[in-house]
């Protein structure tokens, strides 16, 4: 008798051993499903704008929270203006023709003027997938064509 009550004990244990592992099955589950978390590295200067990857060079965000932190490298003032669309040529100029009318365009975020030095940051919580551009819109740097074009898939 006293046997068959060990078996009987030791069956429990596997069964409560079964259960906790099925737990911790659901645990994964959610993490798998967690929100895809990307950190992009800019340096910008006169008239470089550079990206840490070089995501121009076939390689992508993943759709998720993006943050991109801008370091100025350079001499004069920079900013970052992300643009909710990959149209970054020819964009309409203010009325003295020195920057991006930023009224006509779609803006998802804004790094502010950065000093010599400084560094700023931006978060999207939530990017989807798309093709995305952001320019330096500094009056007089747009013109320098200081823009750059990413894809998040
Ligand atoms: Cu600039």
């Amino acid at each position: 008798m006293k046997k068959l009550s060990i078996f009987s004990l030791s069956l429990m244990a596997l069964f409560l051993i079964a259960c906790s592992s099925s737990t911790d099955d659901e645990v994964v589950t959610e993490e798998a499903v967690e929100v895809n978390k990307s950190t992009v590295n800019v340096t910008m200067s006169e008239w470089d704008v550079n990206v840490d990857p070089n995501y121009k060079m076939g390689k992508h965000i993943k759709p998720g929270e993006l943050t991109l932190i801008l370091t100025n490298e350079g001499m004069l003032e920079h900013n970052l203006v992300l643009l909710n669309n990959n149209k970054h040529e020819e964009l309409e100029m203010s009325a003295d023709g020195t920057m991006a009318d930023e009224s006509k365009l779609d803006i998802l975020g804004v790094i502010e003027g950065l000093k010599p030095g400084e560094t700023g940051q931006l978060v999207i919580e939530d990017l989807p997938a798309g093709t995305y551009a952001f320019i330096c819109n500094t009056p007089g740097h747009y013109s320098e064509e200081m823009v750059y074009k990413f894809i998040a898939r």
